[in-house]
């Protein structure tokens, strides 16, 4: 196997012998063979497009969800991606048939091949496979990219939104991975490109999201516990949750979120269930020791998974693109109801959570309602009460080095607010930081993909601060990353124009010497430091 998806990578430089997240060799393999088979498929769709036919949405879907499911600490299960590689060969030998011109397929579109020859034909195609390991990095940048981008697709797709244009993007997007005539120069292209429809998929999800659950409002969120067996939900999808909550009602189960799911809490559509009790633990590495302690059924709906204990196991469920093997997985394709009843009936069995903590942290500050304050956050940065702000989205991880981003918060001046979203914020949400003229410090927007809400807010103070360049506004930009969806995140952030992005607690193992120099000399983006060094830098002090 070789991985280096992730920031967690072997000693900075990729897994080989088994990841560090805790994937086998064999599974890695197949989930390079299923990204390997999906480009093919997506070669053949956009060939399709070219002359001039339509493509399915469920042909859309299934390439989405293929790409989902190799998500860092999504999927373990190897016979999980074992059928997703059979089933995305059969749709593709079908949709072969629709090409007039065949010329021009790359040999991934023709390929074909039994469970039997699916090992040996995994280990010809892993990232290794491109030798030049500058567009080896730029194709993993793109891929990584394009994983990010189709989970939220997902995430838009299970509540009927839908954008072809994107679909067809990431379609061809993959395909020209397997293009061998493309150059450096090419791929950086693309890699702007692939931002581009980051951001066009990030609004996709928050116009699906506003749209079905409202659009999320200041909220203090209960982080204590009460006395009645429960459903612990983490992950991302807000579609599995409100089907949860409506077949909780009534049963005497409570509710509780964990990890991303927090943001959750501050849309008005969640806020009518009076079982949905509150936020339980912190970020999705914790869980082995929290979802111990919690006592209740379990849902992962997304990433991220830690391989489980066997002392939780048996009351843990997966569903969508999630799933982990030996742990029962939920199923329910887009559209469909799911049927939550066993994790309801294992949950009824369970004894209450464990109070670990108690009080509430705030947050919905997404674009909605941060640009209802705008005067007054317009006229605490004219007067001066704030100097700057700092945006600290993305992930948390296990890494010890991530307390950096513990002491940055501590350490920044009392006139500087953080902007966050994503699990990144577990790092400093319960330092209870204060606020500034009744502006808390640490605005929390809600999950990764709401990186976006944190976007437009930065295009509507350029407007209302009359500037021509969004690096003009007072904005430090220090994102955590771990997992592909910062990546996209990050793509977005670069194709809106935002330069000198600090990205840490290390830099992609995925970037090639020269791949990074471009992206130092375009974008100004570079690592942190000590804290106090930092602090100097963006500070002067
Ligand atoms: Fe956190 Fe994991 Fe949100 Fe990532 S829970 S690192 O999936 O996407 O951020
Ligand atoms: Fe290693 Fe990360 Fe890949 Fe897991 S996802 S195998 S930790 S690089």
């Amino acid at each position: 196997m070789f991985c280096y998806q992730c920031q967690e990578t072997a000693n900075c430089s990729g897994c080989t012998v088994s990841g560090v997240c805790g994937k086998k060799p064999d599974t890695a393999n197949m989930q390079d063979l299923l990204v390997y088979v999906t480009k093919g498929i997506s070669a053949v769709t956009t060939q399709i497009r070219a002359e001039g036919k339509q493509i399915d949405k469920s042909i859309n879907h299934l390439i989405t969800l293929n790409l989902f499911t190799t998500i860092t600490n999504a999927n373990f299960d190897k016979n999980v991606i074992v059928e997703r590689i059979k089933t995305t060969l059969k749709v593709k030998e079908n949709l072969l048939k629709e090409v007039s011109d065949k010329s021009a397929l790359p040999s991934a579109s023709l390929w074909n091949g039994n469970e039997s020859e699916f090992a040996a034909k995994a280990a010809t195609v892993g990232v290794l496979a491109t030798e030049n390991e500058d567009i080896r990095s730029l194709r993993e940048l793109i891929t990584y990219g394009l994983k990010g981008l189709s989970a939220y697709s997902k995430h838009a797709n299970v509540l009927m939104e839908d954008n072809e244009e994107l679909d067809a993007f990431l379609q061809r997007a993959l395909s020209m991975l397997l293009d061998d005539t493309l150059s450096v120069d090419d791929l950086v292209a693309l890699t702007l490109e692939t931002g581009k429809f980051g951001v066009d998929g990030m609004a996709m999800l928050d116009k699906a999201n506003t749209s079905a659950y409202g659009n999320p409002e200041i909220t203090k969120v209960n982080i204590g516990v009460r006395s009645n067996p429960a459903i612990l939900v983490s992950g991302h999808d807000l579609r599995d949750l409100e089907m949860l909550l409506e077949q909780t009602k009534d049963t005497g189960v409570d509710v509780y979120t964990h990890s991303e799911m927090l943001p959750a809490h501050y849309y008005p559509t969640f806020k009518k269930y009076s079982h949905f009790v509150g936020n339980y633990g912190n970020a999705w590495w914790k869980q082995k020791e929290e979802f111990e302690s919690f006592n209740g059924a379990i849902l992962m709906t997304t990433n991220c998974i830690v391989p489980p204990k066997d002392s939780y196991k048996g009351r843990m469920f997966t569903t969508g693109a999630a799933g982990y093997p030996g742990v029962k997985h939920i199923g329910g394709e887009i559209g469909e109801i799911k049927d939550f009843s066993e994790i309801i009936e294992v949950a009824k069995k369970c004894k209450p959570p464990v109070e670990i903590e108690r009080g509430e942290i705030v947050g919905g500050f997404a674009h909605n309602q941060v640009l209802s304050l705008a005067d007054k956050i317009v006229e605490a940065v004219q007067n001066g009460d704030i100097k700057k702000f700092i945006v600290m989205a993305g992930c948390d991880g296990r890494a010890k080095s991530r307390n950096y981003y513990t002491e940055f918060a501590k350490a920044l001046p009392k006139d500087t607010v953080i902007l966050t979203a994503g699990c990144a914020k577990y790092k400093y949400n319960k330092l209870n930081l204060g606020d500034i003229n009744g502006i808390p410090r640490v605005l929390d927007a809600g999950q990764c993909n709401d990186s976006y809400s944190l976007a437009v807010i930065a295009l509507k103070l350029k407007e209302v601060f009359g500037l021509d360049d969004i690096n003009e506004l007072p904005i430090i930009y220090n994102i955590a990353w771990y997992e592909q969806k910062a990546v996209i995140v990050l793509l977005s952030l670069l194709y809106l124009g935002v330069k000198n992005i600090h990205l840490g607690p290390t830099l992609p193992a995925f970037l090639s010497p020269n791949v990074l120099n471009v992206l130092v000399e375009n974008f100004g983006i570079s690592g942190i430091g000590s804290v106090e060094d930092d602090i100097k830098l963006f500070f002067n002090k």
